[in-house]
């Protein structure tokens, strides 16, 4: 049987100017997919809230005026020369957005987007870090829970371009469970946006800790679930904050195969052998041979009695 291989594209973007135009941030996109494809991507993942500056900074009185960071439609007719190019290109991607639904949910979404330009998943956002209360003292805001709803589609895993795809967005990538989610619906890669300033006000994480709490959240969810992870951030200076950057590919193997290596623009590409999940799925992490899920809530001390309790989503 030969390999299943698939040319990945990550694209790293460094900082989005809250005066850059939605168009030109998109042909700044398509000049990236442009360049992945040349060198082989078949599928190319884009940062979380890709189109815009990363706005939940910024305390708004008004929704109104935070609105205008939010999509409508999807495609729009501004990124509409993103789906033609993937079209054009025969190269599907994952890309971050604010979306504003037509009866007027808020949510951080991501959505799958195939070969043919066609678009095959959609996720919002689960985990909204930070807060929604003003607190203007701080030197920037992180105020997802003020602009966004708590996503309501699930985590879920898609057949696109003819893999299992999982979907995910940023503070997603730091919980267990929503790799180990994902790879129960049998998901061979898992694909993720972030946006992580270096510093947040309130987060008790020492900067030079930042980097590595980050690739260790990616290399352990792509190991303990034999899958790939594929994480695109933006990166560098923007309006004022710094961003971490460091996009990356997590093999099943639970090592760093790619990684970004400045603070800018940048693309990598990784021809990765999907096929490297079957040993460890079929061994050490053989779910169906060596999960216990029907004892992970024996809580003897609370019960007694040692009886199940029921543990909600596994
Ligand atoms: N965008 C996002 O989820 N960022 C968080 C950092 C902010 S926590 C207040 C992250 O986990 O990277």
């Amino acid at each position: 049987m030969s390999p299943r291989t698939l040319g990945l594209g990550v694209v790293q973007i460094g900082g989005i100017q809250p005066e850059d135009s939605r168009t030109d941030v998109v042909a700044r996109l398509v000049a990236h997919l442009r360049t992945a494809c040349a060198r082989g991507a078949e599928f190319v993942v884009f940062p979380e809230l890709t189109l815009t500056t990363f706005f939940p900074r910024y305390w708004f009185e008004d929704q109104g005026e935070a609105d205008q960071y939010f999509e409508r439609e999807m495609p729009s007719d501004e990124t509409a020369p993103l789906f033609a190019a993937a079209a054009e290109l025969k190269c599907g991607f994952y890309l971050g957005y604010a979306e504003l639904t037509p009866d007027g949910h808020h949510y951080n979404t991501s959505i799958l987007v195939d070969s043919t330009g066609s678009i095959t998943g959609k996720y919002r956002k689960i985990h909204l870090p930070g807060h929604d209360d003003n607190r203007a003292e701080l030197p920037h805001q992180h105020l997802e829970k003020k602009y966004f709803e708590v996503g309501d589609l699930g985590f879920g895993v898609f057949e696109s371009q003819g893999l299992k795809i999982g979907m995910a967005l940023c503070n997603d990538r730091r919980w267990p469970e929503v790799y180990r989610m994902l790879a129960l619906q049998g998901a061979d890669l898992v694909v993720l946006g972030f946006n992580t300033p270096m510093v947040v006000p309130g987060w008790q994480e020492e900067p030079h800790t930042k980097m590595h709490s980050h690739l260790l959240s990616l290399a352990a969810g792509a190991y303990q679930n034999a899958l790939w992870v594929a994480a695109a951030g933006k990166s560098g200076t923007e309006d004022g904050v710094y961003m971490i950057g460091g996009s990356a590919i997590a093999s099943p193997s639970g090592e760093i195969v790619a990684k970004a290596i400045s603070d800018g623009d940048e693309v990598l590409v990784s021809h990765i052998d999907l096929d490297l999940s079957t040993p460890f799925r079929e061994s050490v992490f053989d779910f169906a041979a060596h999960r216990r899920p029907e004892f992970y809530s024996l809580i003897t001390e609370r019960t007694g009695r040692g009886e199940p309790l029921p543990v909600p989503g596994f």
